[in-house]
């Protein structure tokens, strides 16, 4: 088992019951469709219901946490896994886009106490992003809806007498 991460070597397990969004990047759409198939394949595995799993698509990766945070904030889900690629090239774009994607995502969550899953890949090259998209369990996608599904679990268990998708209020 890997140390920094959702245990994903084992068969998931009980995401029946939950609501999951899965808020996706068109930006770099072929590593981001295989993200969310690796997303997906997780959701199915642990049991969520497909009526249960809402995806929603945005322009590029700066646009995930205003997403993640409007669909957190109508309280539409348990848990948001947040997928995208952003691919290093001349310019400081990368850097400008990376760290608000993640500075974003972890400030949606906070400000809404909905866990956000972070499957943002941020790669030197096209190659690297296709590594980490491919058929198996470490899909980055796969890995960060497992992530969602611990955390969504973890936040019932912390505050069972709040209702589903409860707001910051
Ligand atoms: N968006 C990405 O998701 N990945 C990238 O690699 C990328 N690059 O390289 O520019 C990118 N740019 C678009 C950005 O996310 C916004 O959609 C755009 O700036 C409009 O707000």
């Amino acid at each position: 088992m890997r140390s920094d991460s959702s245990d994903t070597s084992k068969p998931l397990s009980g995401a029946s019951g939950y609501r999951f969004a899965i808020v996706v990047s068109r930006f770099n759409d072929t590593i981001t469709t295989a993200l969310t198939d690796g997303a997906q394949r997780a959701l199915h595995e642990a049991g969520a219901r497909e009526e249960d799993v809402e995806v929603v698509s945005v322009p590029g990766a700066f646009e995930l946490p205003q997403a993640a945070r409007s669909l957190a904030e109508a309280g539409r889900c348990d848990a948001i896994i947040c997928l995208g690629c952003v691919i290093r090239g001349a310019t400081p774009h990368f850097e400008y886009i990376s760290a608000s994607v993640a500075h974003g995502i972890q400030d949606a969550s906070g400000a809404t106490g909905v866990p956000m899953a972070f499957g943002v890949l941020t790669t030197d090259t096209w190659q690297q992003a296709e590594e980490r998209t491919g058929g198996g369990r470490d899909n980055k996608g796969f890995e960060a809806a497992a992530a969602a599904i611990e955390m969504a679990q973890l936040f019932r268990r912390l505050h069972p007498i709040r209702p589903l998708g409860y707001g910051p209020s």
